[in-house]
């Protein structure tokens, strides 16, 4: 088989890999942080790429970065109470700015106005919040001397020829910034402890042209490192490894719809969604996803074996956004209630299907199905065919019963005409 001829680089089973991410495919629900100097600029991370900055435009970002409200402990509180489990920082982003103490570059948070290793702040407030810790950390990087730009990610000349990438290029040496890589991959995955998930970002070499082969970023390397310093980590696929069977752990769909995350079931995944249209804090940005979007988002990940990590970008000032303090509100509401749907759970046994927009969702060691009801009907009443071998019925929030009837394989259950609360109640059917 194809998944046999696969290289291997981590002496492990497919059954040790699946006990190493237990904690991850039953926590299912994450937070992601992007911040960084974009945050400032406040209008998307790749501020300066889109713009076209260069270094000394760019540099007033920098010099103004001072993030009084800083609080990481109220960021693990807000992931924490929403129910997610665990939390992805960017310790550095493409523009090259590293929120750690570094000792390989003076483009760092302790140079600037906080004066602070942030991350480190970040990764005591997870573990004193009980959340596992997680980093992201960008393979990309504007600010680097020795990183070679190419015609796809660049920070482009306004009038960006193919001979003016070449000219951006001259002086650089690939093999210098490699070096760094491994260097800061080696801090990060030293200085602080148990690091439980890297998130690196993003290495498609040889892909869509890019690269052609010269912008190797050292890939193989940095997933063996990794899994030296930390033998239990878990490794994101965005390191072009997909030849290598346990290069990487999970597969990354990114701002997807919920209607297409069926084509990863029986993968292992996490689809990564932003609240707005950016990562990084976009002050301007009003296209916010709605609650009901949120849920879907949620259940339609776990209801096809997937995980779901959301995003928030802070303010400069360090500051969670006030639009999504109250989105991450109203999750912890539902999530309060109606956690038991979410974690543990994955897809339902074939025959549990539902009413179109409707999910289930399946608790597979207490043999629970949980569905999930988008269109509440209001006529009393709900039919569910393939359903028979239920034997108890309650809704999930108050584990109040619901008469039922069975006919062959048909269940029938009495609901209350007035939906409850929870903008998507949901049905706890036990088959035991
Ligand atoms: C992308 C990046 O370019 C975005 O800025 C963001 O970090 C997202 C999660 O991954 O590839």
């Amino acid at each position: 088989t194809l998944f046999a001829q696969q290289k291997q680089i981590f002496a492990e089973t497919p059954a040790q890999q699946k006990q190493r991410m237990a904690w991850w495919t039953d926590a299912r629900f994450g937070m992601f942080v992007h911040w960084g100097l974009y945050s400032l600029a406040a209008r998307h991370e790749w501020v300066k790429n889109y713009e076209k900055l260069n270094d000394q435009q760019y540099q007033k970002y920098f010099d103004r970065f001072n993030p009084d409200q800083f609080d990481p402990n109220a960021w693990a509180k807000q992931a924490k109470s929403a129910g997610m489990k665990y939390m992805v920082l960017t310790t550095k982003h493409h523009e090259g700015f590293c929120l750690f103490d570094s000792k390989y570059t003076d483009y760092k948070s302790t140079k600037t106005a906080a004066k602070r290793d942030l991350v480190r702040e970040y990764v005591n407030a997870c573990r004193n919040n009980g959340l596992k810790v997680g980093f992201y950390y960008s393979l990309l990087d504007w600010h680097h001397p020795d990183y070679t730009v190419d015609n796809i990610y660049p920070t482009r000349p306004a009038n960006g020829s193919d001979s003016a990438y070449t000219r951006m290029n001259v002086g650089r040496d690939m093999a210098k910034y490699r070096a760094y890589l491994k260097n800061q991959i080696t801090e990060l995955l030293t200085n602080y402890g148990k690091i439980d998930v890297i998130w690196m970002d993003f290495s498609f070499p040889n892909k869509n042209g890019h690269g052609k082969g010269k912008d190797d970023w050292g890939s193989i390397e940095l997933i063996k490192l990794a899994r030296k310093l930390q033998p239990g980590i878990i490794i994101n696929n965005r390191l072009n490894l997909e030849e290598y069977r346990d290069g990487a752990d999970f597969e990354t769909p990114e701002q997807v719809k919920p209607a297409e995350l069926e084509k990863y079931k029986g993968k292992l995944w996490e689809t990564c969604q932003t609240f707005s249209g950016s990562w990084g804090y976009y002050r301007d940005e009003n296209s916010w996803k709605t609650h009901r979007q949120l849920l879907d988002l949620l259940i339609t990940s776990v209801a096809n074996g997937g995980n779901l990590i959301l995003n928030v970008g802070p303010t400069a000032r360090g500051e969670f956004d006030y639009r999504a303090n109250r989105a991450l509100d109203s999750l912890a509401y539902w999530m309060r209630a109606n956690n038991k749907a979410i974690y543990g759970c994955t897809y339902a046994p074939d025959q549990y299907k539902t009413a179109a927009g409707d999910r289930v969702t399946y608790d597979p060691l207490k043999k629970i199905l949980y569905v999930h009801l988008f269109n509440y009907p209001t006529d009393g009443k709900i039919g569910l065919p393939g359903y028979g071998k239920v034997k108890y019925a309650q809704f999930l929030h108050d584990s109040s019963e619901l008469k039922m009837t069975t006919s062959g394989d048909e269940l029938t259950l009495v609901l209350p005409k007035k939906k409850p609360i929870y903008e998507v109640p949901v049905l706890q059917l036990f088959l035991e």
